[in-house]
């Protein structure tokens, strides 16, 4: 046996008193993480030297973690090894549950940043919240979708490590809470580079009150444990817009606060009081406005401990932070009512003042008199992404055309103050996840042709690329994709109890739900496939599976409604005796990282079909395409940058772009298209004739009328389905006819994974570190 594998018998041994053959799948979930985690105890202890990143995040998605620290560490075949020889199926962690502390994109971002940070030599501290529940867990009744908690915990938590003695203390208004972090081994590949993900986890000063349990006050003698529990307890389920809820400006300043004071302490305990320096030791990245109460927090500690005045305390927060943002809808932008924030932080609340001051000044000076769109406090709001852009040195979007759209048309006027302070970083993912470890088959058809340095350089994918002109490749790739695709048919199998049929094309859209990512329009255009095969209009079609899978906000009625929708087609379908053999259609439950890892790898397109302008970035649309599925998409988010790279005549874009919805905006009439177009009026009309039923819920009426009629706060068609209905079925079926040349549709394919050098997490790392952290 292998040392590793030794250390595996061991731990169960003398922790859980069992052996190879017969330990739980928890028990040895829980030894071979804790095993694993032995072995890079040493490089994680060592201290940072040199200038320190820190990413502070609401979320980190970083979902199941034993097999990619394992892969990182070298010790995935071993484990496997040790497990077949016991005789335990190799997938037994399948059931171990994602660490889902992130609703979807901004969160996964945050994971797949940390693992390329680690992986590239760049000292990179995650800092976020420990939630008690992750993102609900989903299920479908009667084609709704239902929430239930998401108990991670349940598996045990092998890969935190809880350091009671860096707890700091939180104050707000009405209360005192503990911030105990709970650190993570954020393993880069090869394990040579260990940093950190602290999540913190708030706990009671005093969880427990004698005085009142001796008076039989059972609830208030717990009340400050559980009010102050209730502080990390859940993950808001909403990614778009902020109710403005008391708890969640909490959650906010809870992690701000624990990490600036951890940061701070951590200074000063090197440095002393001399603060001049601080900036170069550490850098501050804010994902989204989430943490932008760090801003004035710093200010506070440097003020009031550090003793420095207002403008040289200034200065170095604005040296320190840069922050990202990765959303234009306006509604998304968060705002604080003015009356929550003081009651909630009062202590933290002058240093807000202090800011709109200095702003204020800045603006008399610049001959700025119109100042209600720059003011940090304005009509009884503080903005955030305005304190986020006036306090920091770099304001970054996610994608070319987002931090054009951000310049140019969301925040002009913040752009016309500093225009140096704007600068793009394009997402990316981390290959290690997203194809080294979902993808084996095709990770290792890769390194057979251009060895294994992709894993660690993806520029190197760039010499795939004469592969594509060999048939021999061709043909192998298209067996992997098929091997993939009887992988996904056994899991769903398993997961959702659904049989595909797997000599079909895989079409697959996953992503959250939302109205501006237009699953309803995909839903439209494959009504317009099943009447077209129904009624002889469609003659020639190559078997397709639809495949869906998003979760709604809880309270996004219509997201749901739309999910009913998609379910109730899918049922309507695959019933149909005349269609079945040409189409299924698919909403997986429960979609999440793991899920992903599935169908990602499974898929020949790749659903990106958003309205123009409206996804920053989009990172689903890269980890489809190091997969070899071509995409089906808008102009919109890095959709552009990645046609462009990999060619648009070997992928399949549709639709209006920025500049033509610019034009037609006042103009457009969703009602003439609906009136003059029979296919368009055909599927809207499902909606309320009868074809499908909402089960009395009345969401599909809401959803034609929003589309027609619109509503109090927005246009009919807000998103243009109508106006991109037609082009989008065209570029589908164009699409589905090149199918059925398997090779030469192999062939775009193959182009695709090559250029998918740039959309690696490690060269947007890098350019952070380069041109943002000076790391
Ligand atoms: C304010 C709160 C309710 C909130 C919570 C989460 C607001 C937004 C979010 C999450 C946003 C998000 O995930 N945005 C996505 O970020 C990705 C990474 O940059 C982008 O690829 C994607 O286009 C964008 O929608």
């Amino acid at each position: 046996m292998q040392p590793f594998q030794e250390a595996i018998v061991k731990k169960l041994k003398e922790e859980y008193h069992t052996e190879l053959g017969k330990a739980t799948t928890k028990q040895l979930y829980n030894a071979v993480s804790k095993a694993a985690l032995e072995t890079c105890w040493d490089t994680w202890q060592k201290p940072v030297t040199g200038k320190t990143a820190c990413y502070l995040s609401a979320e980190f998605l970083v979902g199941r973690l034993i097999h990619s620290n394992l892969l990182n560490l070298g010790l995935l075949g071993e484990t496997e090894n040790l497990l077949k020889d016991a005789g335990i199926n190799p997938n037994v962690f399948e059931d171990v549950e994602d660490d889902a502390l992130g609703n979807g994109g901004l969160g996964r971002l945050a994971a797949c940043f940390l693992d390329s940070a680690a992986t590239q030599g760049v000292p990179l501290m995650g800092y976020g919240i420990r939630y008690r529940y992750g993102l609900f867990k989903q299920h479908f009744a009667y084609g709704c979708q239902q929430e239930e908690a998401d108990d991670w915990l349940s598996w045990g938590d092998p890969w935190s490590v809880r350091r009671d003695d860096e707890k700091v203390r939180i104050n707000f208004g009405d209360q005192s809470v503990w911030a105990v972090p709970y650190d993570m081994p954020i393993i880069g590949y090869g394990g040579k580079m260990v940093n950190t993900l602290r999540l913190w986890q708030a706990e009671a000063i005093a969880p427990f009150d004698f005085n009142l349990f001796n008076e039989q006050k059972y609830n208030d003698s717990v009340q400050q444990k559980n009010d102050a529990e209730a502080i990390s307890a859940v993950l808001y389920p909403n990614d778009d817009t902020d109710a403005g809820k008391r708890l969640r400006l909490k959650q906010q300043y809870f992690f701000s606060s624990a990490s600036l004071q951890t940061i701070f302490a951590a200074y000063t305990a090197k440095n002393g009081t001399d603060y001049s320096k601080f900036a170069d030791t550490y850098a501050v990245q804010l994902n989204d406005t989430h943490p932008t109460v760090s801003i004035p927090e710093l200010l506070r500690l440097l003020m009031t401990q550090g003793h420095l005045e207002f403008e040289p305390a200034f200065q170095i927060v604005q040296k320190t932070f840069a922050y990202t943002n990765h959303t234009i809808m306006a509604e998304a932008l968060e705002k604080w009512s003015l009356s929550l924030f003081q009651s909630v932080l009062p202590e933290v609340y002058p240093y807000v003042v202090l800011l709109q001051n200095r702003l204020s000044n800045e603006l008399v000076k610049k001959n700025i008199a119109e100042t209600s769109k720059y003011n940090l406090i304005q009509d009884g709001m503080i903005h955030m992404a305005r304190m986020a852009i006036y306090a920091t040195h770099s304001t970054n979007g996610v994608a070319k055309i987002h931090t054009e759209i951000i310049k140019n048309s969301a925040l002009p006027e913040w752009y016309a103050l500093y225009p140096e302070r704007f600068n793009n970083k394009t997402n990316g993912v981390t290959q290690r996840r997203w194809l080294a470890l979902c993808n084996r088959e095709l990770a290792a058809f890769i390194t057979d042709r251009i060895g294994n340095g992709w894993i660690t350089d993806f520029a190197q994918l760039e010499k795939l690329k004469p592969y594509a002109e060999d048939a021999a490749s061709r043909k192998q790739f298209l067996q992997i994709k098929r091997t993939k695709k009887d992988q996904l048919a056994d899991y769903m199998y398993r997961k959702d109890n659904f049989g595909l049929n797997t000599g079909n094309i895989f079409d697959i859209q996953v992503k959250r739900l939302h109205e501006y990512k237009r699953q309803l329009l995909n839903a439209f255009s494959i009504l317009d496939i099943y009447f077209g095969i129904k009624d002889g209009r469609i003659k020639e079609f190559n078997p397709t599976t639809f495949i869906f899978g998003a979760k709604a906000a809880p309270g996004y009625y219509r997201a749901k409604g739309i999910i009913k929708f998609i379910n109730e087609v899918a049922n309507l379908v695959n019933y149909d005796n005349d269609v079945n053999r040409k189409m299924q259609v698919i909403f997986v439950s429960n979609y999440n990282v793991s899920y992903a890892e599935k169908l990602i790898p499974a898929a020949d397109l790749s659903e990106q079909i958003s309205t123009a302008g409206t996804e920053a970035s989009g990172t689903s649309n890269m980890k489809f395409m190091m997969n070899g599925a071509l995409t089906l998409g808008t102009y919109d988010g890095a959709n552009i940058e990645i046609v462009q790279n990999a060619g648009e005549e070997n992928n399949y874009i549709f639709g209006a772009r920025v500049e033509d919805l610019e034009k037609i905006k006042d103009s457009y009439d969703p009602k003439k298209l609906y009136a003059e177009q029979p296919r368009i009026k055909r599927v809207m009309d499902t909606l309320i004739d009868g074809t499908l039923t909402d089960g009395g819920t009345g969401w599909f009426q809401e959803l034609y009328n929003s589309i027609l009629e619109g509503a109090s706060w927005h246009k009919p068609d807000n998103y243009y389905l109508l106006l991109d209905f037609l082009p989008y079925c065209d570029a589908r079926l164009q699409a589905n006819k090149d199918y059925a040349d398997q090779d030469a549709f192999a062939k775009k394919c193959l182009l695709n994974i090559a250029a998918a050098g740039p959309f690696t997490s490690d060269r947007t790392i890098q350019q952070y570190a380069e041109e943002i952290w000076h790391v």
